[in-house]
């Protein structure tokens, strides 16, 4: 008996050819990336970042050492991360504007949180969400992340646009890391025994990302109070 070709509607799932079925893979034990999470809130996040960047634009932030980030930054929620001659710190007001920085949009806070319950974090409550742009070149060398008043909860990053080498080391900066590349729409969560883990992103490579353009968008989300 005759049949026809299984057409794009029925084996096409998905229809850019960067974008992949979701799926979790296992960086530590509790360190996951879960990948292609993301894809189906793209055009939330996209229309609340527009809205983020209207009252918080990016800008590159001065190190405590002197030197001018390669990523710019911009936050949104109760506290927003920030450095300076000063140091690094959490702040309830943008420096640039004076103002507090823009209210974390509610599809951020529900795309985290249920990140963060898939791999195995129930109720997690960011109060903090970083965004960093990172254009071509720009990179961020390997650091931990604690600034935080606690280092019980996980962290939530999502990333859109062209893809980046992220550096995932041990709990020492000599410590070996491993390369894991982040595409558009995968979501990384990491806590537990995983959560003072060194890590970066290697220089970003030159590309056009089919939404996002010539660009790298991180969304870090934190409970930082
Ligand atoms: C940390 N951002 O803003 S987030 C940062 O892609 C930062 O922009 C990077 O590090 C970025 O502080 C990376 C993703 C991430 C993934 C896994 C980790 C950070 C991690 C595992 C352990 C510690
Ligand atoms: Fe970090």
């Amino acid at each position: 008996m005759h049949s026809e070709p299984l057409g794009p509607t029925t084996l096409d799932l998905f229809a850019d050819a960067d974008q992949q079925p979701a799926r979790t893979e296992q960086l530590g034990p509790q360190a996951f990336v879960l990948r292609g999470f993301a894809l189906p809130w793209v055009p939330r996040l996209l229309a609340a970042l527009e809205q983020t960047l209207k009252a918080a634009p990016f800008r590159n932030m001065l190190t405590p050492g002197g030197f001018t980030m390669s990523v710019g930054l911009s936050n949104c929620g109760a506290l927003g991360w920030t450095t300076d001659r000063s140091g690094y710190r959490y702040t309830a007001l943008d420096p640039v504007s004076g103002l507090p920085w823009p209210p974390m949009p509610q599809v951020f806070r529900e795309l985290a949180q249920c990140a963060a319950s898939e791999a195995g974090f129930a109720d997690f409550a960011p109060d903090a969400c970083l965004i960093n742009r990172y254009l071509p070149g720009a990179k961020m060398s390997l650091h931990q992340d604690r600034n935080e008043g606690s280092y019980e909860p996980p962290i939530v990053s999502i990333s859109l646009g062209l893809p980046a080498m992220f550096l995932f080391g041990g709990m020492q900066r000599s410590d070996k890391s491993q390369r894991v590349p982040l595409l558009h729409g995968d979501v990384v969560v990491w806590g537990g025994v995983d959560r003072l883990r060194y890590h970066g992103v290697l220089p970003l490579k030159e590309g056009l990302h089919p939404q996002l353009g010539a660009q790298r968008i991180n969304f870090t989300l934190r409970t930082a109070g």
